[in-house]
């Protein structure tokens, strides 16, 4: 049986993009890196031959849906989000906890874009930005970062420098270090170094800037300091740490991963849901492992000759292979016959999920998106917290 993982090392994310500027790739990067604990470290993963295997092709359909990976001792579990798909985004956007936000570094903040980031205003999730193709000769960070600026609330701050033509390195500007990839080949992991002379002195000005945009006088604080500052500024959606890379040639994967984990909630962190119980009257769901189960179905995948999947994202309680549930919203109970987690191109089968993941089950017979799945014993309905309504004009943006 797979080792339970802490609800406070669960990472739910959303990762949001218009079409083309990289959201596949970058998912793909993520697992890639992930898999291998670093960039350029291992064997390379071939997403393009390892998708190809027909027996890997399930994994890939159950893939656009949900993947996970692991990473510094955390699950992190991802969803491809659309802006386009605005009704259907909006929806899956309800069972994340934060989002990753990759922008296309030479096509700049384009309309396209404005919906995805207009979609990440409405869910008011904590987020992180990718700012990606920065190996372009014709991306220009500053253009991007000038029209960032005006996604308010929540400040866009760099937390890295690129350097070199075609991004040769980044420097982390919260512990001034520079990662060089020197290899020629895609997969050739950076050297780890000081920053080069010739960018000392900016990175050290644009540390000085992160510091007072996060409201503190002290520039010689410490990188752990300085971290769990942004990490509070990021939970309180006053500010989204802007990070920098090339998904295509496996640039800045390792430090997206980070930023995953510092700065974006835990399962744990994301407060209580709004609920009602049988009578009607308001409950309160703690986030918590040792509570009923409850859960919420997000996504189902039904394909000729396969079993039906439903993806359900936990909130409470703990849920095991073989029992049953009940279905609140339908009035009916359910038997999981089986629970599967999706990496990459992987399906494992699991004996149980806990509080904080997302899994697929198998079974379900009655259960539709956006039902509440939960412990026969304490039936309660989760009240879906409304997204702030899709402003009029918004209707008629181009996508
Ligand atoms: N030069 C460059 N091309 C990239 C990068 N990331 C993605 N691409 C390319 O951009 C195109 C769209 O990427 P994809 O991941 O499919 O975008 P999606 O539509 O957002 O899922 C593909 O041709 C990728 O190879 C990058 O970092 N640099
Ligand atoms: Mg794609």
């Amino acid at each position: 049986m797979a080792r339970s993982i802490s609800i406070s090392r669960y990472r739910n994310i959303g990762i949001l993009a218009s079409q083309d500027a990289g959201r596949t790739t970058t998912t793909e990067r993520l697992l890639a890196v992930a898999r291998q604990g670093g960039e350029g470290r291992g064997a390379g993963f071939d997403a393009s031959a390892a998708l190809l295997a027909p027996e890997n092709i399930r994994a890939i359909t159950l893939t656009s849906a949900a993947t996970s990976c692991e990473w510094r001792d955390n699950r992190i579990n991802i969803v491809e989000l659309s802006g386009a798909q605005r009704a259907a985004a909006d929806n899956l956007v309800s069972v994340l906890d934060g989002l990753v936000i990759v922008i296309d570094a030479a096509a700049g903040v384009t309309a396209k874009a404005e919906i995805a980031l207009a979609m990440a205003r409405r869910s008011g999730l904590p987020r992180v930005v990718f700012v990606n193709k920065l190996d372009l000769a014709d991306a220009d960070l500053s253009a991007v970062m000038a029209d960032l600026t005006a996604d308010c609330p929540a400040t866009p701050i760099l937390v890295q420098m690129p350097l070199g033509a075609g991004l040769q390195g980044l420097a982390d500007l919260i512990d001034l270090q520079a990662s060089i990839w020197t290899g020629s080949g895609f997969d050739a992991p950076p050297e780890a170094m000081a920053i080069p002379d010739a960018d000392r002195e900016a990175a050290t000005a644009a540390r000085r800037g992160l510091v007072q945009a996060l409201g503190l006088g002290d520039s010689e604080i410490s990188a752990p300091a300085l971290r769990a500052a942004l990490r509070q500024a990021v939970l309180l959606g006053k500010v989204a740490p802007v990070l920098c890379g090339s998904a295509f040639r496996n640039r800045g994967i390792a430090a997206l991963l980070n930023a995953v984990v510092d700065y974006l909630p835990a399962a744990s962190e994301i407060g209580g849901l709004n609920a009602h119980d049988a009578d009607g009257l308001p409950v309160i769901v703690a986030t918590d492992q040792d509570q009923p189960f409850v859960g919420v179905a997000f996504s189902e995948i039904a394909e000729p000759g396969q079993e039906d999947l439903t993806f359900v994202r936990i909130y409470a309680g703990t849920i095991t292979a073989g029992s049953e549930i009940w279905n609140s919203v339908a009035s009916h109970p359910e038997r999981i016959e089986r629970i599967l987690r999706v990496r990459a191109n992987e399906i494992e089968e699991i004996a149980e999920a806990q509080a904080g993941d997302i899994v697929a089950l198998v079974g379900l017979k009655h259960t539709n998106t956006g039902d509440t799945l939960c412990d026969p014993n304490a039936p309660i309905v989760l009240e879906r917290v409304p997204m702030a309504p899709i402003p009029a004009s918004a209707g008629h943006a181009k996508h």
